[in-house]
């Protein structure tokens, strides 16, 4: 019993761990204990499988094999192993991308019952940038062309992808200097896998540099497209308050979860559940109505449209289903355990798989297409209300735990909020950095992993962070972790942040770690760093920025992807446990040191999440004091280590934050912007 505690320190998680235990169903923690010890060459990424001379495996304390049949040393089996990962997680993300145009193209049309230009803003805002012509034409032929644009950039084969027009010069002149510049996003990845076949690259230093540039083909490529158009598409996020944990799922409902990371379905779900022939049909069968709720990203994707409460991040999947209320789960792609299928056995729910590309065996297959979504959506909607009547009343325990927050921050919410109503800058934020009421922002995201308590390191690194006035961004089960522990709300800054927040926080009526979506929105904090940078005077260019980023419970390869992008784009990285690479003493120092040389930032490995807040702040400051500015302006429980700090008076106050319900719009007072006093 005292083990099942260390899993997570979710009161609503292990609540469900001990339901899970005591009915004798096995969860990922303990299908991790089965499979210890873990096999210490995959850790050390000193196995190769790359041709079937092999497989091959390098012994790490040098007694035995030094180097593979075809003669691969570990330096090379390290290295083409970490670009595979690379090429698959970038592949993943995207492939999302591509369907998000794909859905786009549809909208263009302007017959679609699922799919309308919901961010004409964006939507002009893209075509300025890609040069679309738009005088006298409707947003529908706009879209048209921009579709087609950003179809075009997966399969791109001459030049560069149009948003590294979108990076400042220095990282555009690291990535043509490293030979990382990204081209199309399909060449690259293709690229990688043909790089990585037996008997073709095998320098670790050229195989790590094509990793940086197979990783900027998604986070300059396919997750910012991705994220670019599911705003055009779905419309721009803007804060709203919602709720998160398990306490969501409501016991009188039909209830629907969606789990997985596209929202080209959610998003229509969305509007399915809401249909009022839908509702009367749920009331028909005893129902109150109809509940929505998500797991992992596409809930963070419908969460900050629509303000639909999330039950839970990846390590909460199987303990939705075991509150025994879920009629439908529904799946598309990413993140989803084949497990959940299994849980049928003894749960009444059903699992329905929507994508071509993700078959689950046991699975309800109800595919999706694009064509056909509002349709789709409404059928699955009426799977949910027809299993409600065999709901096992005896089986229902949900866990009364959920917390209030507010998402829905973008690149674009963020400047209206700083800089005040009429005035959209980000100015006051570069104005704080550079008063020292603010010492730095950091992005930490990311999935969860069983070998950490669940939670645990994203609430204590975030915690640290902010309590030492480092603001910060959050996407994917990042953000729903810290969601679910409060840390979301503006009341947040006073309980847990340091003066300086607060001081913010105060002034402009958000809370201390902001919510800015999925895991493809990472790149938003790309689009916030070029905005801090063309504001002026922290830097201009990402590696000068005083930004860190962490991930500090990752599982994904897709986390792999977006913390090479983060690095070759200037961010330092700090994750939780090392990449594969230890088995490679040389990859490693290239990953932590000489990527410093090529790309203004490194790798870190820290699985104590204090000293990787440490290790982040640290960052902070020395980029700080390289910019010549001065120490934080409030005294901060972790001091900088160097700089006499000389501090300033207190700031503006007074916001207004007004909302209750969920979806609401959250109206901030944003009128006066949040600039203090100078420092001297
Ligand atoms: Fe072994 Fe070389 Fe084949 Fe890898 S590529 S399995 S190291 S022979
Ligand atoms: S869902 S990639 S477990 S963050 Fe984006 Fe969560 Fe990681 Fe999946």
């Amino acid at each position: 019993m005292a083990e099942r505690k260390r899993r997570s320190v979710d009161p609503a998680a292990l609540a469900m761990i001990d339901v899970a235990g005591d009915a004798g169903i096995r969860t990922a923690w303990d299908r991790l204990e089965s499979q210890e010890p873990q096999c210490g060459f995959g850790k050390l990424g000193i196995c190769c499988r790359n041709c079937f001379m092999g497989p091959c495996r390098i012994d790490p304390f040098g007694d035995g094999a030094m180097e593979g049949i075809c003669g691969a040393t570990a330096e090379t089996i390290v290295a083409r192993n970490l670009l595979k990962h690379v090429a698959a997680g970038v592949a993943a993300h995207s492939d999302h991308g591509r369907e998000i145009v794909t859905a786009l193209a549809l909208a263009a049309e302007g017959n679609s019952d699922a799919y309308k230009i919901r961010g004409p803003r964006k939507l002009r805002r893209l075509a300025d940038e890609y040069g679309i012509a738009q005088e006298g034409r409707s947003d529908e032929e706009v879209a048209k062309d921009l579709a087609e644009f950003l179809l075009a950039e997966f399969g791109r084969q001459d030049g560069l992808l149009a948003n590294v027009a979108r990076a400042p010069e220095q990282q555009k002149k690291n990535w043509t200097a490293a030979g990382a510049a990204p081209r199309g996003v399909d060449r690259e990845v293709v690229t990688a896998m043909h790089m990585t076949n037996i008997g073709v690259d095998n320098d670790a230093e050229h195989l790590l540099l094509t990793s940086a540039r197979t990783a900027l083909a998604d986070g300059w490529g396919g997750s910012m497209i991705a994220t670019d158009v599911s705003d055009v598409l779905f419309g721009e996020p803007h804060p709203l308050r919602s709720r998160m944990n398990l306490g969501v799922i409501k016991e009188d409902e039909v209830n629907i979860l969606v789990h997985g990371h596209e929202p080209t379905l959610s998003d229509v779900l969305v509007a399915a559940a809401s249909d009022p022939e839908l509702v009367a049909e749920a009331q028909a069968v005893g129902a109150k109505g109809i509940g929505l709720a998500g797991i992992c990203c596409t809930a963070n994707e419908i969460l900050m449209r629509h303000g639909i409460p999330i039950a839970g991040n990846f390590l909460q999947q199987e303990l939705a289903v075991m509150t025994g209320a879920i009629d439908v789960m529904l799946v598309d792609v990413q993140c989803v355990f084949p497990s959940v299928t299994d849980l049928q056995k003894c749960f009444h729910t059903k699992i329905i798989s929507t994508s071509p590309k993700a078959k689950f065996p046991g699975a309800t297959d109800i595919e999706f297409h694009e064509e056909h979504a509002m349709e789709t959506a409404k059928r699955i909607v009426r799977v949910a209300i027809d299993n409600y009547k065999n709901r096992d009343p005896a089986l229902v325990k949900i866990p009364d735990v959920q917390e209030k927050l507010v998402a829905g921050f973008t690149t674009e919410v963020v400047s209206d909020i700083l800089g005040g109503k009429y005035r959209p800058s980000y100015r006051p934020l570069n104005d704080g950095i550079q008063t020292g009421r603010l010492r730095g922002v950091a992005g930490v995201v990311g999935c969860n992993n069983p070998k950490f308590p669940h939670d645990e390191s994203h609430l204590a690194i975030v915690k640290e962070l902010i309590r030492n006035d480092v603001l910060v961004l959050q996407t994917g089960c990042s953000a729903i972790a810290c969601g679910k522990a409060g840390l979301l709300s503006p009341e947040a800054a006073k309980a847990h942040a340091g003066e300086g927040i607060q001081e913010i926080c105060r002034a402009v009526g958000i809370p201390p770690v902001l919510h800015i979506g999925s895991c493809v929105d990472n790149t938003r904090i790309f689009t916030a760093c070029a905005e801090m940078v063309a504001e002026g005077g922290i830097g201009d260019s990402f590696d000068k920025l005083p930004v860190a980023g962490a991930a500090p419970e990752w599982v994904s390869e897709k986390a792999i992807a977006i913390g090479m992008y983060f690095v070759a784009s200037g961010i330092f990285v700090v994750i939780g446990q090392p990449l594969p690479v230890k088995g490679s003493p040389l990859v490693e120092e290239m990953l932590t040191k000489s990527f410093e040389e090529h790309f203004g930032a490194t790798w870190a490995f820290q699985s104590d999440p204090i000293k990787a807040a440490h290790l982040m702040i640290d960052h902070i400051d020395r980029k700080r004091a390289d910019l010549g500015l001065p120490p934080p302006m409030y005294r901060v429980p972790y001091e900088p280590k160097t700089a006499e700090a000389e501090r300033v008076g207190p700031g503006a106050a007074g916001i207004a934050l007004t909302a209750e319900a969920d979806g609401e719009p959250v109206a901030a007072a944003i009128s006066g912007g949040c600039r203090g006093p100078a420092p001297d």
